[in-house]
């Protein structure tokens, strides 16, 4: 095990002491956590059944529904992500996962909903999960095909599939969109919530990666759910998805940092004892040259991600203004600290010399974990698109 995860950048202004409080707590737990993860979807099931019963998924939800605080606070999220994925990026995968598979219903479920799954996912009672890419609908979330139709007595039913689910195959129920109305693409769109055990819902297409991360194919065949699966407001769907979206990408830069951390504390400990040309590889000025960018792409994707953390918390994002301002934030954060994260590893990896290609060595590992940060939850491409409408957009109010 490497150094206890860092913590002096909790001494910024961005963060309090319950926030510093928070990260001692968790790092102390996750140092001593070992679960064995070789098998990707009991490991996940472990590791929510772990985090729910030390209580972090609290902070999944609000404390009306057995969170911790009133609201979700984002800054709490991102050093729960940070720290979890220093230790392990899959305790950090199924901690978000509650999350995201929470968050529209958090934002938008009445309160039989909310009272139904926030307390269970928050106890890690439930597995969460949110399905909205299909195989022809990933950064262009608009053009799904699945549909949800209305019978005569208000019941839905779903046809079609989504792909790329996170915790498919493992969850207790998905937050699903689909097309109420399609003619009118992204305003057609809304989301139900479906439970795992409804009948024409086939979850079982496991999908292989890299890295492990419990994925699959959901299939949907005449798949009948009740009025009051019904998610927020019709038609609102894709606004709905966006939203929670926004809420957790600037988590995933957090949990960017914490591998990227990671890897930084790796690469300092291999270079102070590998002994090479009569001194230590630490003592090359190329090696701290190394270190020195290393630690500068992690503290700029850093600073990135807990501003976009701070807005959300301290100045909102009610009103047009706020909100396009925050999700300009987390869109920035997300792609600078993942890719950003993505070359401190690989530098890493370097350093190591071919003891980092080995596998079951931590930096290998590493390196297959980062590389789908910087596609999940809108690839980096996404986040440009997000950011280069934003500066058009202020350059239009100020002409
Ligand atoms: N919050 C609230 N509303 C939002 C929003 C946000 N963050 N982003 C967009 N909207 C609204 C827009 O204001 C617009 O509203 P109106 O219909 O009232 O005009 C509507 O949603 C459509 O927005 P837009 O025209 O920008 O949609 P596009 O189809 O061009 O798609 C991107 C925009 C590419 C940003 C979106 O499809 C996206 O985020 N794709 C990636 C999806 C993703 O992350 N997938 C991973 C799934 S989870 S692993």
């Amino acid at each position: 095990m490497a150094a206890l995860a860092p913590t002096a950048h909790l001494q910024l202004p961005f963060f309090d002491a319950a926030h510093q409080q928070l990260a001692a707590d968790l790092s102390a737990w996750a140092a001593v956590q070992d679960v064995d993860e070789q098998d990707d979807r009991l490991a996940c099931r472990e590791w929510v059944r772990r985090l729910g019963a030390a209580g972090w998924l609290r902070h999944c939800v609000p404390a009306e529904f057995g969170g911790v605080r009133a609201q979700l606070d984002s800054r709490a999220l991102v050093i729960l992500r940070e720290t979890l994925a220093f230790y392990s990026p899959l305790a950090d995968f199924a901690f978000a996962m509650q999350g995201l598979g929470s968050g529209a219903i958090t934002l938008a479920g009445t309160a039989a909903q909310k009272s139904r799954y926030l307390p269970a996912v928050a106890q890690g009672q439930m597995i969460a999960a949110f399905a909205l890419s299909e195989a022809q609908a990933g950064s262009d979330a608009g053009a799904m095909a699945t549909t949800a139709r209305f019978g005569a007595n208000g019941d839905v039913t779903l046809q079609g599939s989504k792909t790329w689910i996170s915790n498919g195959g493992i969850a207790d129920y998905y937050c699903v969109f689909a097309k109420t109305d399609p003619q009118a693409g992204t305003r057609g769109i809304t989301a139900f919530i479906v439970d795992a055990d409804t009948p024409g819902l086939d979850a079982s297409e496991h999908i292989a990666v890299m890295a492990p991360h419990p994925l699959a194919t959901l299939q949907f065949a005449d798949c009948r759910l009740p009025a009051s699966a019904q998610l927020g407001e019709l038609h609102g769907g894709f606004k709905l998805a966006m939203r929670t979206l926004d809420i957790f990408r600037a988590s995933v830069a957090a949990a960017a940092l914490g591998m990227a951390r990671r890897a930084l504390a790796l690469a300092v400990d291999y270079a102070q004892a590998r002994p090479m040309f009569g001194q230590r590889l630490a003592d090359f000025q190329l090696t701290q040259a190394k270190l020195g960018e290393m630690v500068a792409l992690i503290d700029a994707g850093a600073l990135l991600t807990y501003r976009a953390a701070w807005l959300r918390d301290c100045v909102g994002t009610e009103g047009a203004q706020h909100a396009q301002t925050y999700s300009a934030a987390a869109a920035m954060a997300k792609m600078v600290a993942t890719e950003n994260a993505q070359r401190v590893i690989d530098m890493a990896l370097q350093m190591h010399g071919g003891m980092g290609v080995r596998m079951g060595n931590k930096i290998e590992s590493l390196y297959r974990d980062i590389r789908s940060l910087r596609i999940y939850e809108g690839a980096t491409e996404v986040q440009l698109l997000i950011l280069g409408k934003s500066v058009l957009r202020a350059s239009s109010k100020t002409a």
